[in-house]
């Protein structure tokens, strides 16, 4: 087994951050898995990229992305740029050899993503595709759950991802909002995990049908963003949103279920509501990630006079990826999603299989955001086979 592999990252803002916290952290905690070395960082401002470099703990830096697709140092590309640059990227650097780890959503459009996977398939490299909250602890135990029959048959799927940080009017108008960098607005950014948990936990949809809205339709250009937050003046120019502030939809699985699904950042009061239910003819789970440790579990043959739900702390050695961390009951965050999801990385890197979710995932949730958006544009129930 190889020890260790070089990697190579490109963005440093708000993923950037997270996957470099992830590669720093694996090593104390994961010791068994093969290392990632911090190698080199990319971003396009130098005084940017060199203040994240050495605050992340990179080595080194570069400026031009093909610099880093090119070093034959570096065995893995971390794709963190907004979403407009995954493909340019990916395609280089599959055709450098190199393995690939790209955020999502995979792509602008679903032939761009079939492009990505094909080209990496072609280059026999591996590849993944980062769908983080797969990695909590909680709802790999609905996973379990469900695969195991726990819960029965499955009849519905439920999932609602709510923020509320563009609400303000005046918030400026970000890259998130901008249909040609980030492809969709709520739909992609938030929709894209409810579609992917939805494949994960309960398996691949037949037919979509969904609703839109943009309520801001014009905003002050920004004149910085920091994660979720920016900054700009209500004097500064305006210009056009041109990506979805929500994005609703009903769905049919191949199993016989009912999902329905909301993505919103309207939602004032929430900031990272994502959240699922699943209901079976044996039981039901409900998870909330602003109470990630927990899943709440419902058995119909539980006696009669303590029927109801139970909050189950995913937090002992019998849950995924627990032991590594503290005694039962020390909660984990946001923050080890990523370290999970690197862990797997690392481990199929090691085994030399595709990780799980990789660029097949991708697509198949890049398929799943596109039906809904052809059923919005044409009001119409559109099959996932259509596309
Ligand atoms: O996980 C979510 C992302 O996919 C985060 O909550 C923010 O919304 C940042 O991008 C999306």
């Amino acid at each position: 087994m190889k020890p260790s592999y070089n990697v190579g990252m490109i963005g440093y803002k708000f993923m950037g951050k997270a996957h470099s916290h992830a590669y720093r952290d694996l090593p104390m905690f994961f010791p068994s898995v093969p290392k990632p070395v911090m190698k080199a960082i990319c971003g396009r401002d130098p005084a940017g990229v060199s203040q994240a470099a050495s605050q992340f703990g990179w080595e080194r830096y570069v400026t031009d992305w093909r610099e880093l697709v090119n070093d034959p140092e570096i065995d893995l590309i971390d794709i963190n740029a907004p979403s407009n640059a995954h493909k340019d990227i990916a395609l280089a650097a599959a055709r450098a050899g190199k393995h690939l780890f790209c955020e999502k959503p995979l792509a602008l459009t679903l032939s761009d993503a079939r492009e990505m996977l094909a080209a990496a398939e072609k280059a026999g490299v591996k590849h993944m595709v980062g769908f983080n909250y797969r990695f909590a602890p909680a709802v790999q135990l609905a996973r379990k759950l469900v695969r195991e029959g726990r819960l029965g048959r499955i009849h519905h799927f439920r999932a609602w991802f709510l923020q509320d940080w563009i609400l303000d009017p005046e918030f400026p108008l970000v890259w998130r909002l901008d249909r040609e960098v980030a492809g969709s607005g709520s739909h992609g950014d938030l929709g894209a995990h409810l579609i992917d948990l939805a494949h994960f936990l309960v398996g691949e949809m037949t037919e979509v049908i969904g609703m839109s809205e943009t309520f801001v339709k014009e905003r002050p250009m920004p004149s910085s963003m920091t994660g979720l937050s920016a900054k700009g003046s209500s004097d500064a120019p305006r210009g056009p949103v041109t990506v979805d502030d929500a994005t609703l939809f009903l769905a049919r699985f191949a199993n016989g279920a009912l999902g329905s699904f909301e993505a919103t950042r309207f939602a004032g009061g929430h900031r990272c509501t994502n959240a699922f239910e699943i209901n079976g003819s044996k039981g039901s789970v409900k998870f909330d990630f602003e109470r990630m440790n927990e899943l709440q579990v419902y058995f119909t043959d539980d006696a009669s006079d303590v029927q109801g739900f139970r909050r189950v702390l995913a937090t002992d050695p019998a849950h995924a990826y627990s032991e590594a961390w503290w005694p039962p009951g020390h909660t984990i965050g946001y923050e080890h999603t990523f370290i999970h999801e690197t862990v797997e990385l690392m481990q199929a890197l090691a085994e030399d299989r595709q990780p799980v979710p990789n660029f097949r995932d991708g697509v198949a949730c890049q398929q799943a955001l596109e039906a809904v958006e052809v059923s919005i544009a044409e009001r119409r129930w559109v099959r996932i086979d259509e596309l």
